[in-house]
C-alpha cells in the first residue's frame, strides 16, 4: 500500500493478514489475489459526521460519528457500533477490516462495516445516553438501511442504546425494519444474540480442545482466565461455568478481580457485575464488598494475565492490544494450552508471533493454540445475521432453534480454519495447523472471489 494515512490499529490489523496470505501458498496459487487485496483494504466509503447533543445543564456538547462501509460484496454492510473515548478513524478501519473477513466466515450474506463515536457513556445520565443516540441516529439513518448497512451494539453500546437509536430511524425514515441488530426480544431481536458472541467463543475453543486432544479433553476441569467484565466476557463465563470449567478471572477497563485459592467466579457473581455494568460502574466498587473481598483480589490497574496462577485457557474479551507479548509468555509459562480472542484484535503481533511459535516448537509436547477474532468470536456476528433472516421473514425462531444454529457456525469456523490451514499452509509433522493464517485465508479468498464476479478488481 502507498500514502497510508498514520492509522495504526488499521495498518496492525492489515499487516497482519496480508502477512498470513504472504507465507502460505495462496498467492503463488492464486498470483492475482495480491491485486484484489489491494482493493479490498481501502473502504468502499467512510461517512464522517459531527453529533450534537445537550447535557443535563442545558449545554451544548459535540462528539465525532463514524460509519466505515467496508465491503459489501457479500452482503449489506455489517458490523458494530462503538462508543468510546477511544474511537477514531483508525480504530474503526480495522474494526471494519476484520469484520470483512470474519463475516465471510460465518457462512451467512453479509459484508463487512464498523462505527461509532468517541462519546463517553461512563458518567452519563440515562437521558443524556437517550439524546446522545438520537442525535448520532439522526444523521446515521441516512447512510443505513436493512438492505444496505445493518449496525448493532459494540463496547459501550448494548440493547438499550439499540433501542434509543432504532425508535430514532423508525421515526425518520417512517420504516420498521430490520436495519439493527441487538433489538429487544419483543420488537424483532433474536433469541440469544446477548449470549451469542461469548457463547460461541467456548464453543468454538470446545472444539480446539476436542481436536488437541484427539477427543479425550473438555472443559471440564479446566482454569479459564477472562478478560473483560462486559456483554463477551459475562457470556463467555457463563458458558464455561455450565460446562464444568472454573473462571479465575474478569477485568475492566480500571483493573482486575483475580481468584484466590480453590472455586471459580460463579453465576451469582457474574449477575450483580452484570448489574454494576448496566449502571455504568467499575469492577471496584465492589472489590471490597464482603461477598468479593475474601474470595477474589482486586489489582488496580493491571491486567489479569500475569497473576492467575496456573490456567489452561485464556479468553482475552475486553479491547484490542490487551495481551501484549510478556504477558503471552507469562500465560505459556503458566501452563495455558488455549488462547481465544473474544475480543477483536485482543492480541498484540508480538503475542500471536510468540503463541504461533509455541505450536511449532512443542513438537513433542503440548503444543499451544491460539485462535483468532475473527474466528473464535464470530458467533455474535452470526446471530446477528440470523437476527435479519428472522426480521426478513417476519418470524421468530426459539432460544434452542438459534443455539443449535450458533453451534453449527462456530464448529464451521473452526473446521474452514483448520482445513484451509492445512491446504495452503504445508504443516510440519505433529504441528497443529495455523488457525490465523487458515481463517484469514479462507475468509478473504470468499471475498476475493466474489469481488471479481462483481468486477471490483480484474
Ligand atoms: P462491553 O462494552 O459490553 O464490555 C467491554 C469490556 O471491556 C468492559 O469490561 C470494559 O471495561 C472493557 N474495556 C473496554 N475498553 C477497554 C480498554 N480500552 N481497556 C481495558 N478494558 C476495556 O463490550 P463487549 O463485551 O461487547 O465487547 C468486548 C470486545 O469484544 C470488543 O473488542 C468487541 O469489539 C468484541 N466483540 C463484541 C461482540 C459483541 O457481540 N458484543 C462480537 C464480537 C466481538 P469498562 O466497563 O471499565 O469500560
Ligand atoms: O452484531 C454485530 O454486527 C456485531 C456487533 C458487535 C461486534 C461485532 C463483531 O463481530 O466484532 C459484530
Amino acid at each position: 500500500m502507498s500514502n497510508i494515512p498514520h492509522e495504526p490499529e488499521f495498518e496492525q490489523a492489515y499487516k497482519e493478514l496480508a502477512s498470513t496470505l504472504e507465507n502460505s501458498t495462496l498467492f503463488q496459487k492464486n498470483p492475482e489475489y495480491r491485486k484484489a487485496l489491494q482493493v479490498a483494504s481501502i473502504p468502499e466509503r467512510v461517512v464522517q459526521f459531527r453529533v450534537v447533543w445537550e447535557d443535563d445543564k442545558g449545554e451544548l456538547q459535540v462528539n465525532r460519528g463514524y460509519r466505515v462501509q467496508f465491503n459489501s460484496a457479500l452482503g449489506p454492510y455489517k458490523g458494530g457500533l462503538r462508543f468510546h473515548p477511544s474511537v477514531n478513524l483508525s480504530i474503526l478501519k480495522f474494526l471494519g477490516f476484520e469484520q470483512i473477513f470474519k463475516n465471510a466466515l460465518t457462512g451467512l450474506n453479509m459484508g463487512g462495516g464498523k462505527g461509532g463515536a468517541d462519546f463517553d457513556p461512563k458518567g452519563k445520565s440515562d437521558n443524556e445516553i437517550r439524546r446522545f443516540c438520537v442525535a448520532f441516529m439522526t444523521e446515521l439513518c441516512k447512510h443505513i438501511g436493512a438492505d444496505t448497512d445493518v449496525p448493532a451494539g459494540d463496547i459501550g453500546v448494548s440493547g438499550r442504546e439499540v433501542g434509543y437509536m432504532f425508535g430514532q430511524y423508525k421515526k425518520i425514515r417512517n420504516q420498521w425494519e430490520g436495519v439493527l441488530t441487538g433489538k429487544g426480544g419483543s420488537w424483532g431481536g433474536s433469541l440469544i444474540r446477548p449470549e451469542a458472541t461469548g457463547y460461541g467463543l467456548v464453543y468454538y475453543v470446545q472444539h480446539m480442545i476436542k481436536y488437541a486432544s484427539g477427543g479425550k479433553e473438555s472443559f471440564a476441569g479446566k482454569r479459564v482466565a477472562i478478560s473483560g467484565s462486559g456483554n463477551v466476557a459475562q457470556y463467555a463465563a457463563l458458558k464455561v461455568i455450565e460446562l464444568g470449567g472454573t473462571v479465575v478471572s474478569l477485568s475492566d477497563s480500571k483493573g482486575s478481580l483475580v481468584l484466590q485459592g480453590e472455586g471459580s467466579f460463579t453465576p451469582e457473581e457474574i449477575a450483580l457485575i452484570a448489574q454494576l455494568k448496566v449502571e455504568r460502574k467499575q469492577l471496584s466498587s465492589i472489590a471490597n464488598t464482603d461477598a468479593f473481598k475474601n474470595k477474589f483480589k482486586y489489582l488496580e490497574g493491571e491486567r489479569p494475565w500475569l497473576h492467575v496462577g496456573k490456567v489452561d485457557v485464556a479468553l482475552p474479551s475486553a479491547t484490542q492490544n490487551e495481551v501484549s507479548g510478556e504477558e503471552a509468555k507469562g500465560l505459556i509459562a503458566a501452563g495455558c494450552k488455549f488462547i481465544a480472542e473474544g475480543s477483536n484484535m485482543g492480541c498484540t503481533q508480538e503475542a500471536i508471533d510468540i503463541f504461533e511459535a509455541h505450536r511449532e516448537a512443542n513438537k513433542g509436547g503440548d503444543a499451544i493454540w491460539y485462535a483468532p477474532g475473527k474466528a473464535a468470536n464470530a458467533g455474535g456476528v452470526a446471530v446477528s445475521g440470523l437476527e435479519m433472516a428472522q426480521n426478513s421473514a417476519r418470524l421468530s425462531w426459539t432460544a434452542e432453534e438459534v443455539d443449535e444454529k450458533l453451534k453449527g457456525i462456530m464448529e464451521s469456523c473452526f473446521h474452514n480454519g483448520l482445513e484451509t490451514a492445512k491446504e495452503y499452509v504445508t504443516p510440519a509433522e505433529g504441528v497443529l495447523p495455523s488457525l490465523v493464517a487458515g481463517s484469514n485465508i479462507a475468509g478473504f479468498k470468499k471475498v476475493a472471489a466474489a469481488m471479481k464476479e462483481h468486477g471490483d478488481w480484474w
